[in-house]
């Protein structure tokens, strides 16, 4: 009956414990992984969470096993020492199998998410990502827009040692860029991944996307962000890549698709105005490249 009752509390704190961490935003939820709006970051939480509880059985049955153990077989008791399980082939053969079946068990719908994780065939769209020291650089590749992306100048200027500005006032301070990765949502984008000096990583959690950017290597990744999920998602360089790695937050603005092709077709055309040869009758064309990166 105790047994019964028992079973059942610790039923229910799991229950609990699964409620609390599905609610990412608040409370205990902070503490775990968060969903993401991706297919492919629901995957990967939902594998994190399966072999979350997987550790919390084993844990459970060895922590209980030798604490029974202890106080059931203690000396005062009056228990004698059984040698006959030093070098049983049974109990050896047991001990080795369960094991090998649990880790089998965990090595196979891992390795199917690893796998997914790196098909970035059938994409829409592909866009080169350059880490450099201090920011990033996105080149859509098959539509001649490229910019930079920094961190934006509130919190660029609130950093400074001797600004005397509370960065607490500070909008998204450190995680705010001045021209984010713009991407349609519901489209498979695929990134080629690279490094300009040092290694960097682009790190956006919601799209459960991390890989490194190495100098002379293009590394690949590819996300799609779920079609009623437009927003702003923020990530960081995530690999220590000098003086200011913490200084080159990402932002990627999903849009619907709509709203991309005329971003995309706006951003185009003012490229190509600003790469054009000054004519002396449209002085403002004639401005440095820093004015291709205005606003999106
Ligand atoms: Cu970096």
């Amino acid at each position: 009956m105790i047994r019964r009752r028992l079973a059942a509390s610790a039923l229910a704190a799991f229950a609990t414990a699964g409620s609390l961490a599905a609610q990412a935003d608040s409370g205990w939820g902070l503490l775990n992984m968060t969903p993401g709006v991706t297919d492919m970051s629901r995957n990967i939480y939902q594998l994190h969470m399966k072999i979350f509880w997987i550790c919390v059985v084993i844990a459970f049955v060895v922590f209980g096993a030798m604490i029974w153990s202890l106080i059931k077989f203690r000396k005062s008791q009056g228990a004698i020492p059984d040698v006959t399980l030093v070098h049983n082939t049974k109990v050896e053969f047991i001990w080795t199998v369960v094991p090998v079946i649990i880790l089998v068990g965990m090595a196979v719908p891992a390795a199917k998410t690893l796998v997914e994780i790196e098909d970035t065939s059938k994409s829409e769209l592909t866009i080169k990502v350059t880490g450099f020291q201090w920011g990033w650089n996105y080149d859509y590749l098959d539509d001649g827009v490229a910019y930079y992306s920094h961190l934006d100048r509130a919190s660029d200027h609130a950093r400074e040692l001797s600004s005397g500005i509370d960065p607490n006032t500070v909008d998204h301070y450190l995680l705010n860029v001045d021209h984010p990765l713009v991407v349609p949502v519901n489209t498979k984008v695929r990134l080629l991944i690279t490094g300009a000096d040092v290694i960097h990583s682009w790190w956006v959690p919601a799209f459960g996307v991390k890989k490194d950017a190495i100098p002379g290597f293009v590394n690949e990744a590819w996300f799609k962000v779920d079609a009623d999920k437009p927003g702003l998602y923020r990530g960081q360089c995530a690999e220590l890549c000098g003086r200011d790695h913490g200084f080159m937050p990402i932002v990627v603005d999903a849009r619907s698709k709509e709203d991309f092709a005329a971003w995309l077709k706006e951003k185009a055309a003012e490229q190509k105005q600003a790469a054009a040869p000054a004519a002396p009758a449209a002085p403002e064309a004639a401005a440095s490249p820093a004015a291709a990166s205005t606003a999106p």
